[in-house]
């Protein structure tokens, strides 16, 4: 049932009941265009209450129709008729009310909300603009400067906190129904308001001006911001009439463009990705204490994520002097919230107030789950792991963060080996939302249900790794940096590698990267492996580090820097050092630079995909964009050389892709 119409005494309740969000799908919006007549020539109805049933209002359009081309009835037509209507709509809101939710409320001629509903028009994160007036009504109703940010910027307001007056009619505690029906009866036969398309609007050129630097430095490579401001001022300029025209041209181009579908793509990845299908059947456990091994980088970023997900977190390292530093800089990064008003004081004083610190590991026994974050050698990880085993209760979950060792050489010898795997945080921990869930061959599906469950509860993407060197994410990088110094030896210069990339929507190259990082990093592991016999060719990275050149920190890696500046600028010196390995002369465009580095990834990711280290070829497209700054407009690299590869041959035809995906790459 998508629709249910009651009367009441002359009312018509009009419930969308379409679960799980009540999008507005084709037979949402079916039920919706028969219901709009009939209830405007039924004379014995005199205004209709519109509401959504379960926990929202509407969640918006029906994303999964956006890669088919819109069908009849078109939503903008239908809200135009409920604006045009002779009786009075109320749109009576709970929940959300998003996108398409938003603009079918904004066409009501009243809005009555229950305290809390949040209301947005998020369609630029998938790449679109809003499409069924939106862009044309909102500014009319609360004034241009307050109607961008929700516009194009992805602002939500909130009923009865920041929601700006001419939104919301009514804000009601309690029977939100009941009050809409009350609201309504009052409105019968009265004259009916102004609509929102006919109202005036201004703004002045500095709004303009203002709003556009803002939005073009935060929307790298997604155009759907900028435009969804261009059509919002095109309106204001030209008025609503042609601004409507005008927005549903622009949404239909941009709901066919390639950085949409990327968007798609990752919105039904990240959405999926919590909730794997084989574990559904499985209940996680709560957990509340966690206990956190090592107070570095890792394990206090990893403490601070803890803290803001609700848990209680024991930090412990060695000896006092370590565990004190570790606790201030976690009582720092919390702190830091607060100056970037992520949090208040008081959520902060709430959160350190889950803290406490030990020596050693003893006060891990009450823990049921502790992550450990000590230095990355087996030597070190595993007498930790086997008094863990001794200490804490046999249903604790044991977790270690490491990124490049097996776990299961760290868990041998563990008792109750179920209760172990891997959570491979990247570092920020408490920023970087990627989220490496590694299972031994021992893992319970509890364990693992419970790694997922926790991964949602820290607002992270969590992705299955199989066991392999890198797992996922670290294997990927570095084939993709080999294949960088590959370039590099056929003669590309580095600085065009780096800006090729850059230009693609990476934040930074792969050698501007490794200058951040430290190039001794890698060297020290390639030294390790050759003094256990390996034999690793010498490499440009050996050469720069054998002459002191370790990256950002000794003031020269791939590039020189000054102090006190981490702008990379072209180094003679490196490439004077390097000079010997390079045997080539080629050259390529910066478009060819970044082609062919990501076909390497894709590469690599399929390799990974037919070991089974990864499921599907979302999951790699999550690892690139949420661990490795891969444009999220690209979709990640499986996406784009499926894309790229379907383009080129004209069929859908390929590595499997489609196949292997979720509900958002239904055709
Ligand atoms: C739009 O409106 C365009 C218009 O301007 C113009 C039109 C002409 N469609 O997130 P959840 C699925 S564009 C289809 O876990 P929550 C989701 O994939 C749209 N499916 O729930 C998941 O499926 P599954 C603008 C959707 O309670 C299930 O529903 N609107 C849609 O944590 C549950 O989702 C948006 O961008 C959809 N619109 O959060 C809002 N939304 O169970 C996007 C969700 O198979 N949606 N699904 O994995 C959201 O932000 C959240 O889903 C919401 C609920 C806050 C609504």
């Amino acid at each position: 049932m998508d629709l249910q119409i009651e009367n009441h005494s002359g009312i018509a309740l009009v419930t969308i009941d379409n679960p799980p969000v009540n999008a507005l799908g084709k037979a949402t919006r079916l039920a919706l265009a028969d219901a709009i007549a009939r209830l405007e020539a039924d004379p014995a109805v005199g205004a209709i209450v519109l509401t959504g049933a379960g926990k929202m209002f509407v969640g918006g359009a029906d994303i999964t129709e956006f890669d088919r081309p819109p069908e009849e009835p078109h939503l903008p037509d239908l809200i135009q008729q409920i604006a045009a209507s002779s009786k009075p709509w109320i749109a009576a809101l709970h929940g959300t009310a998003l996108g398409g939710g938003m603009e079918l409320a904004l066409g009501c001629h009243y809005r009555i909300a229950a305290p809390g509903t949040r209301l947005g028009l998020p369609e630029v994160n998938l790449g679109i603009i809003p499409g069924a007036g939106g862009t044309q009504r909102l500014p009319r109703l609360i004034g241009v400067e307050a109607a961008i940010p929700v516009v194009a910027e992805n602002r939500v307001v909130t009923a009865g906190q920041d929601a700006e007056p001419g939104l919301i009619d009514q804000v009601v505690q309690g029977d939100l129904v009941g009050a809409a029906l009350t609201f309504a009866a009052g409105r019968i036969g009265q004259p009916l308001p102004v609509a929102a398309s006919a109202r005036p609007v201004s703004a002045t050129p500095e709004v303009w001006t203002a709003a556009e630097a803002r939005i073009a430095k935060a929307s790298k490579g997604n155009p759907a911001p900028l435009a969804a401001l261009a059509v919002l001022r095109f309106g204001v300029e030209n008025g609503a009439e042609a601004g409507l025209a005008n927005e549903r041209m622009v949404f239909l181009r941009l709901r066919a463009s390639e950085e949409a579908a990327a968007l798609r793509h990752l919105f039904f990845a990240e959405r999926a990705a919590p909730r794997p299908a084989d574990l559904r059947d499985v209940t996680p456990r709560t957990l509340t204490r966690a206990g956190v091994i090592g107070g570095g980088t890792m394990g206090t970023g990893i403490g601070a994520a803890l803290l803001a997900a609700g848990l209680s977190v024991t930090l412990s390292e060695r000896d006092e002097a370590a565990l004190q530093r570790g606790l201030a800089t976690l009582k720092g990064l919390v702190e830091a919230g607060v100056k970037r008003g992520l949090i208040t004081e008081a959520q902060a004083g709430e959160r350190l107030a889950r803290l406490s610190g030990t020596v050693g590991l003893a006060a891990m026994a009450p823990c049921d789950l502790v992550i450990e974050a000590v230095f990355e050698t087996l030597e070190i990880k595993r007498p930790v792991f086997a008094e863990l085993g001794r200490i804490c209760s046999p249903d604790a979950i044991l977790a270690t963060n490491t990124s490049y060792l097996d776990p299961r050489r760290i868990a041998e010898g563990l008792a109750h080996p179920d209760r172990f795997l891997g959570l491979h945080f990247f570092s920020p921990a408490h920023v970087m939302k990627l989220l490496e869930i590694v299972p031994t061959p021992d893992t319970s599906r509890q364990t693992l249900a419970t790694a997922f469950d926790l991964a949602r509860r820290l607002g992270k993407i969590p992705v299955r790794s199989g066991i392999c060197d890198g797992f996922i994410g670290n294997r990927i990088l570095r084939r993709y940096r080999a294949a960088a110094e590959d370039m590099l030896r056929q003669g590309v210069p580095v600085p065009e590698i780096d800006a090729a990339l850059r230009a693609f929507g990476f934040a930074m190259g792969p050698f501007e990267m490794q200058d951040m990082a430290g190039l001794d990093i890698s060297w020290l592991q390639r030294e390790a492996a050759r003094a256990q016999g390996e034999t690793i060719a010498v490499q440009p990275g050996d050469l720069l580090v054998l002459a002191g050149r370790k990256g950002q920190k000794t003031g020269g890696g791939w590039y020189d820097y000054v102090p006190e500046d981490r702008k990379p600028r072209p180094s003679a010196e490196a490439a004077r050092i390097i000079a010997p390995l390079v045997t080539g002369n080629l050259s390529l465009s910066p478009a060819e630079i970044a082609d062919r580095l990501v076909a390497t990834m894709a590469e690599e990711g399929r390799a990974i995909l037919a070991e089974g280290i990864a499921t599907q070829p979302s999951d790699i497209d999550l690892v690139e964009v949420h661990g490795y700054g891969f444009p999220r407009s690209k979709g990640g690299p499986m996406f784009l050389t499926e894309r790229r590869g379907r383009g080129a041959h004209g069929t859908s035809a390929g590595s499997g892709y489609r196949q292997d995906q979720g509900r958002g790459c239904r055709a």
